[in-house]
């Protein structure tokens, strides 16, 4: 018997190919790979795969009649439009809360790198410039205010390790969390103007676009430093760069940009900024834990049965 046909937008990471390919045939990128044969192909696809940056327009959708689900590989989906998948019917899922923790560390390690020096101290001593001299002093960490934009699963995983060093806690949301314990503000410009550091980790998307703008950069001044470890779209690239170089801000840690992976030359050079390549969920455990949600919510919508977990959007 064969295997039913899917969808695999290109660049998939390995554990969830893997997983994919044992039990579908599955078909990378067949839009762009054999435009002549989609035609016959599409009214066979039953899921389409697709990770956290994927854009899953509106157009791709309406060529793919037999569509049940888009399962992505990661918790935000904001490239996925979810309207167009409503109207047709079609499920769409992603993988909440299995990287909360792994996010939440690197947002820790970009700040402590950013604040402590820590890539230009490793450099120091690579070079051997230990014997030549020392280095400026960094800005302590533990006891200082952290600002979090954004607190759901990853901003409290962020909050709780920020008490774990004597941080004192404050955040925006859209709607206020009386039951979180820590202070509120109506919007982000109010809670940089209060916080040594300040983590943005909302979706992206159109709601959240720029919500990091130059107003907000200037409220957190020339002693605080931004860490986004969200999408690069919530951030104001241009702004954020114009801050760090005139000392607008002290310094960024930053994961996500808003061109991936092109990352903006003025920002290679500064000494004042720690850069990742989108690697916040990026560990073997959690990586695999990502796959095995997202191939079951494969699984699940392409047989017709209840998927996993949803996006909110579409849960009942
Ligand atoms: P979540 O539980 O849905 O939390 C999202 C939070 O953002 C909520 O507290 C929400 O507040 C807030 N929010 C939404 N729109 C906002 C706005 N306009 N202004 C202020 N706050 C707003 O999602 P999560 O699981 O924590 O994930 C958050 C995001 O992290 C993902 O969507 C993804 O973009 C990003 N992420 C990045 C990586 C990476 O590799 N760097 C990895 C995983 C996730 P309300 O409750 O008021 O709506
Ligand atoms: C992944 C992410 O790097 O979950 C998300 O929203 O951005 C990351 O966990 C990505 O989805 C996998 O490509």
């Amino acid at each position: 018997m064969s295997l039913p046909d899917i969808y695999a937008v290109p660049g998939l990471h390995p554990f969830y190919m893997k997983a994919l390919e044992a039990h579908f045939t599955v078909h990378v990128d067949p839009v762009t790979k054999d435009p002549a044969g989609f035609a016959a192909l599409a009214p066979r696809l039953m899921g389409l795969a697709a990770s956290g940056e994927s854009k899953v327009p509106g157009s791709l959708l309406a060529q793919l009649p037999a569509l049940k689900v888009v399962s992505v590989f990661g918790v935000g989906y904001d490239g996925v439009d979810v309207a167009a998948a409503r109207e047709r019917g079609i499920a769409v899922t992603h993988t909440p809360g299995v990287l909360s923790d792994d996010v939440a560390d690197l947002a820790m390690l970009l700040m402590l790198g950013v604040a402590r020096g820590l890539p230009r101290a490793d450099q120091h001593v690579r070079n051997g410039l230990w014997p030549k001299g020392g280095l400026p002093l960094g800005r302590k960490v533990s006891g200082a205010r952290l600002g979090i934009v954004g607190l759901g699963r990853i901003g409290q995983a962020i909050a709780q390790r920020g008490q774990g060093f004597g941080m004192s806690i404050a955040y925006t949301t859209r709607t206020e969390k009386p039951g979180s314990g820590f202070t509120y503000f109506p919007n982000a410009k109010a809670l940089a103007a209060e916080v040594d550091f300040l983590i943005v980790i909302t979706p992206g998307g159109a709601g959240t676009k720029h919500l990091i703008n130059a107003e907000v950069l200037s409220a957190l001044g020339p002693q605080g430093f931004l860490i986004n470890v969200a999408r690069g779209s919530v951030v104001d690239e241009d702004a954020l760069i114009a801050a760090l170089s005139s000392g607008g801000i002290a310094g960024a840690g930053l994961d996500v940009f808003a061109n991936e992976p092109n990352v903006p030359e003025a920002l290679w050079s500064m000494p004042n900024v720690v850069l990742t390549p989108h690697i916040a969920s990026a560990t073997v455990q959690t990586r695999q834990a990502m796959a095995d949600l997202a191939f079951a919510n494969m699984q699940a919508g392409t047989a017709g049965q209840p998927v996993l977990t949803m996006v909110p959007e579409l849960q009942p």
